[in-house]
């Protein structure tokens, strides 16, 4: 592996992260959370949004990139304790490997494992991994493992966080006629109509049952963005546009023009119950087009 592919460092707030650089793309993964928080394919702007004003620090969730939501989404169910979105994201990942493949780019796996810190939260032992491979096109796969006796039910998403050049322009296709949960209206259960999704207030939708792409066209950037995926039910749209962006510290203030979340999930109906010893793996693939 030649020096310029990828390099550990020390990053913002002492967090450590790789920096991978190949003929095809530049990335960020940071372990906490093995966080992506860019991808950069060459002569291309970022296609991943990172928050200006995001956070770096031990603990602490990143504001843009792909967080990995895991062992449950948003708030926790029941008035259960733990953190929105699970402990994944604020978790040290370890390197499991990290090599060149080629033409295809660079590909990083990382690893968490549950412990005793988990185990007070969520009731099972599990392994995580996560396998990026930064190329021309963006690959990632979260897989978990059961390693306890008794199966377990999780929900997961990989959240990511979508750069446009205004997202009031942006229309999104992929998910007509699905049914959604829409968290902005009581989570009441309704059907997405027949044309491409358009962002025009505050948006959170949980579809279910969907296993197609999801393309978001950007006719300022003038780009499409794609993302493909296997082994996840649920997609969800996320912008929290003006108000809610102004309750949130870790957010610039016009930043949810530039954003939207396009995002890999197993939640709601289509939580996963995993036998144990067994596996369950959750793949996006991510490609640009240019117009
Ligand atoms: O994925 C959408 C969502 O669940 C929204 O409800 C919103 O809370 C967003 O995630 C961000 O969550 P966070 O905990 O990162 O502030």
């Amino acid at each position: 592996m030649t020096q310029d592919e990828i390099r550990f460092e020390a990053g913002p707030g002492g967090l450590q992260r790789a920096v991978i650089s190949t003929t095809a793309a530049e990335a960020e993964l940071y372990l906490q959370g093995a966080h992506l928080v860019r991808w950069t394919p060459r002569e291309e702007r970022p296609v991943l949004f990172l928050s200006s004003k995001s956070l770096f620090a031990e603990g602490k969730a990143i504001r843009g990139g792909v967080p990995i939501i895991f062992p449950w989404f948003g708030a926790r169910a029941e008035g259960l304790p733990g953190p929105a979105h699970g402990f994944a994201r604020t978790s040290e990942w370890t390197v499991e490997s990290a090599r060149e493949c080629g033409d295809a780019g660079v590909e990083v796996v990382l690893g968490l494992q549950s412990d005793e810190a988990s185990r007070e939260l969520f009731d099972g032992d599990f392994r995580l991994r996560f396998r990026v491979m930064i190329g021309g096109e963006l690959e990632m796969e979260l897989e978990v493992s059961n390693e306890s006796g008794v199966p377990f039910r999780f929900e997961e998403a990989l959240h990511t966080y979508l750069a446009v050049g205004d997202v009031r322009q942006a229309s999104l296709t992929g998910l007509e006629g699905t049914e959604f949960v829409d968290k902005t209206d009581d989570f009441k259960r309704k059907k997405q109509g027949g044309e491409g999704l358009r962002i025009v207030k505050e948006t959170d939708q949980v579809h279910l049952n969907t296993r197609g792409a999801c393309s978001v066209w950007d006719p300022v950037w003038n780009r499409r963005i794609t993302v493909e995926k296997t082994g996840s039910d649920s997609t969800v749209i996320w912008n929290p546009w003006i108000e809610k962006s102004r309750g949130m510290a870790d957010m610039e203030l016009d930043g949810w023009t530039r954003m939207v979340c396009v995002e890999t999930a197993n939640a709601a109906d289509n939580a996963v119950v995993l036998a144990p010893g067994s596996s369950h793996k959750m793949a996006a693939r991510i490609h640009v087009e240019r117009h």
